[in-house]
């Protein structure tokens, strides 16, 4: 049975999905779904009514973290988390963080009636949590807490690609974090998760 994947082509939290898809050499069957025409079913699997979605056999999965922890669950190789707890530990926090304090902020940069005030509030907060976390960043690691790259990169990943659509431009101090960044984008997994409404976010 295909696992199946509703996603939105320009949705950052579906971006993550489809990411963590790229990593394991998979390819879900992908339902693109239309935000502003809705289909029952995704009602019918997400009373939230939102995107990612997994269906994986009797299983429906919502939240795009979640989705992805499954599936590194289910599909163990590579594997995202690393192997030391600590850096575990770190990722989780990390994680954690980032959807308490700077997502909800993205959301509603992604909501189409936001005003030009809160949107503009909203991107002020994500760069402002950019820059400490650049400034948090030791300046040889390759990924944000390890050598190699982990959930909590996935997580990230779609937010920094649409730094320039969002109009939130890094100021030169966070050379570390815009580094770090370019070398995500060059991943082969992460330039064959974008879509094509993301491929024209970045020029
Ligand atoms: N916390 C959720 C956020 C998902 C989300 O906000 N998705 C947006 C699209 S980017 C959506 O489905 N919006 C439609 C709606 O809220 O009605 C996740 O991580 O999956």
């Amino acid at each position: 049975m295909p696992i199946i994947l509703y996603s939105a082509d320009h949705c950052p939290f579906s971006h993550r999905c489809r990411l963590l898809f790229c990593e394991k050499g998979m390819e879900p069957e992908l339902r693109q779904v239309d935000l502003g025409r809705k289909p029952e079913e995704l009602l019918a699997h997400n009373p939230l009514g939102q995107v990612p979605v997994l269906i994986d056999g009797g299983l429906r999965l919502h939240e795009s973290n979640i989705i992805n922890e499954y599936l590194n669950d289910r599909f163990p190789h590579p594997q995202l988390m690393p192997a030391d707890i600590v850096l575990r530990a770190k990722v989780r926090l990390m994680m954690h963080q980032l959807e308490t304090m700077v997502f909800p902020h993205v959301q509603t940069l992604e909501k189409k009636k936001t005003g030009k005030s809160r949107r503009q509030q909203a991107a002020k907060h994500i760069r402002e949590v950019l820059i400490g976390l650049s400034a948090d960043m030791p300046k040889n690691s390759k990924y944000i807490v390890d050598k190699e790259f982990t959930m909590l990169d996935v997580a990230i990943a779609p937010l920094l690609w649409r730094l320039q659509n969002y109009k939130i431009e890094l100021p030169p101090k966070t050379a570390v974090l815009r580094k770090y960044a370019e070398r995500v984008f060059s991943r082969p997994s992460f330039i064959e998760s974008l879509t094509v409404s993301e491929k024209a976010m970045k020029r």
